[in-house]
């Protein structure tokens, strides 16, 4: 496959000349999860060899003395359909994301070397300026979706679109299965399912095949507690742990990433789920076809409990049509990645209208939570102009603020300064999955917007940086001037009660901490006013919204 962009530097960006893939893991972390594995197995040949298979049920309760119902009604091998189709959206967009911050952690700073599990050769250089998106990798679009390295703004399309429709699917089949008495065929009635399970799994894990009930009246108490699992704890725990990974949720509800252990964590976890569905998958679909493939697929696909291949010949072509649907996003992303860019935009201005807007980010964090390392990231200004000012401290340095105002301004950092300084401890989210927490000072965006006096009809606020974009061109985004004016947003001239270091965009950067981390613009140079963000740039409210399709309004 040909990444399909014309820009030669945007072909550059994805399709770099290093494409090694490794997955590296903590050996202490792969000791514990093979553990988790090999002792479970280790137990069950030790009671097979000691005191032989353990008694497992050998009969079954059938259509006539039945309290759950039989069989799979429509709306639940419906249902089984959709998952599995929005889940496969959901691993390979989840994979593309996760490779552009290949490494995962259990602490919230994200210090190179500190992670548990990588999928990166590199260890992060220290010797010069390393920054998040040089670390990003490459993945066979095989594999992620869209594939290829960097490709984070269109493969989070797919995933919010696809965790969206996942979700009201998983609402109407638990609603279903509620309002029916199928729930009785998933919710366990007694805790006897523990010890019963664990003599199922001595038998398979020794490789005897247990007595079979007839799935399309029972399922043994393996299978039911698998089932119940991913329904009730897995994805769930999926979605939440999704919310997790939100700014706008994690600095307004600071209790809420802990409950995970942290931001990281629920990232981890957020993982090791998708490593939980694929265990889940290759046993599920290995029994399915070990236990009479034909009769299983008729269940499922059809509903009924015929000998015919029907079922298996019409649930093949679903898979097929799975299939197609992964080409077909392929195509849609490097094709027309501003109709999906646009598409999600609007359902997230429906989510932002009923919930985000209501959510004004207020946390604080302390100064022991302070990140050792925080990931820099964009490139830092090259021009004479930044460079000049650069040598001089920025004592030269003045902010032009103009456009639709009454009174356009030029301060120095002194006459900001002067005006009062705020400061506050955040967490900082990129879009590529680090985080970070930091000390930031400077001048509220808020009494910026008073002195300056904006009309009326002054929507949007854009920030003008003296550096460049990943791909060439000014770097600039933009603001409502709805969320400039939360009490949290921030003129940044200060970092960890420092200067705020030329990395850390000097001589000013944005803190708005609801959003993700490309929304900040670093050296930062001017800031207008505009009625609406389609006047500036190509018109879609950003350097990274115009050339990498990201979300105007990322508060997850
Ligand atoms: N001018 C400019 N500002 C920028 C960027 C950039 O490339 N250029 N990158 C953004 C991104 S993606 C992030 S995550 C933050 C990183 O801030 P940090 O370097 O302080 O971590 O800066 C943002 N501001
Ligand atoms: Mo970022």
């Amino acid at each position: 496959m040909d990444v399909t962009v014309t820009n030669p530097k945007q072909n550059a960006v994805h399709y770099p000349p290093d494409r090694r893939f490794i997955v590296w893991i903590r050996r202490n972390f792969l000791i514990a999860l093979a553990m988790l594995i090999v002792l479970p197995v280790v137990a069950a040949w030790a009671q097979y060899l000691i005191a032989g298979l353990p008694a497992v049920p050998q009969s079954y309760p059938t259509a006539a003395d039945l309290t759950a119902p039989a069989g799979f009604p429509g709306w639940l091998r419906l249902a089984h359909f959709v998952n599995f189709l929005f889940i496969v959206l959901l691993a390979r967009s989840g994979l593309s994301i996760l490779m552009d911050h290949p490494r995962l952690y259990w602490n919230s700073d994200c210090t190179p070397g500190t992670e548990w599990m990588r999928f990166t050769p590199v260890e992060a250089p220290m010797d010069h300026i390393w920054t998040a998106k040089d670390d990003a990798r490459y993945i066979s679009p095989w594999l992620g979706l869209p594939g290829f390295r960097h490709t984070i703004g269109t493969a989070r399309h797919w995933h919010l679109l696809s965790a969206l429709f996942w979700l009201l699917n998983g609402l109407v089949f638990v609603l279903l299965l509620l309002s029916t008495d199928y729930w009785m065929r998933l919710v366990p009635n007694s805790w006897r399912i523990i010890p019963e399970a664990w003599a199922l799994f001595v038998h398979y894990a020794t490789f005897h095949m247990p007595f079979e009930p007839d799935p399309y009246y029972a399922y043994n108490a393996m299978q039911q507690l698998a089932y119940f699992t991913v329904v009730f704890v897995m994805a769930p725990l999926s979605m939440l742990t999704g919310l997790a990974m939100s700014p706008a949720i994690a600095n307004r509800f600071r209790w809420y990433p802990k409950l995970f252990g942290g931001r990281q964590a629920a990232r981890s976890i957020h993982f090791l789920l998708l490593l939980g569905y694929t265990g889940f998958f290759v046993v599920h679909v290995t029994l399915v076809v070990m236990t009479g493939f034909a009769r299983n697929m008729n269940y499922i696909v059809l509903g009924n409990d015929d000998g015919s291949l029907t079922g298996l010949l019409i649930g093949l072509a679903g898979i097929g049509f799975v299939v197609a649907a992964c080409f077909v996003a392929y195509w849609f992303s490097w094709r027309h990645p501003r109709s999906l860019q646009y598409l999600v935009r609007r359902i997230h201005s429906v989510m932002r209208f009923l919930f985000f807007r209501h959510i004004v980010p207020r946390a604080q964090y302390s100064e022991a939570d302070i990140s050792p390392y925080f990931w820099p990231n964009g490139k830092p200004p090259t021009t004479d102009e930044w460079q000049a000012l650069a040598a001089n401290d920025f004592r030269d340095f003045r902010l032009k603020v103009f456009g639709l105002v009454d009174n356009p301004l030029e301060l120095s950092l002194e006459e900001m300064k002067a005006l009062g300084p705020q400061s506050q401890i955040t967490m900082h989210h990129c879009i590529q999955g680090w985080s970070g927490v930091a000390q930031w000072g400077g001048l509220s965006l808020a009494k910026l917007i008073e002195l300056a006096q904006p009309r009326p009809e002054a929507k949007v606020c854009v920030f003008y940086s003296f550096g460049e974009g990943l791909y060439g061109g000014d770097y600039y985004d933009t603001q409502s001037l709805e969320n400039a004016m939360h009490p949290q947003s921030l003129l940044a001239y200060e970092m960890n009660d420092a200067p705020l270091p030329p990395v850390y965009g000097a001589p000013l950067r944005l803190r708005v901490e609801n959003q993700l981390g490309y929304k900040m613009v670093k050296w930062i140079k001017s800031i207008e006013f505009v009625t609406s963000e389609k006047s500036v740039g190509k018109g879609h409210g950003g350097k990274n919204e115009d050339d990498e399709y990201f979300d105007l309004f990322p508060e997850i």
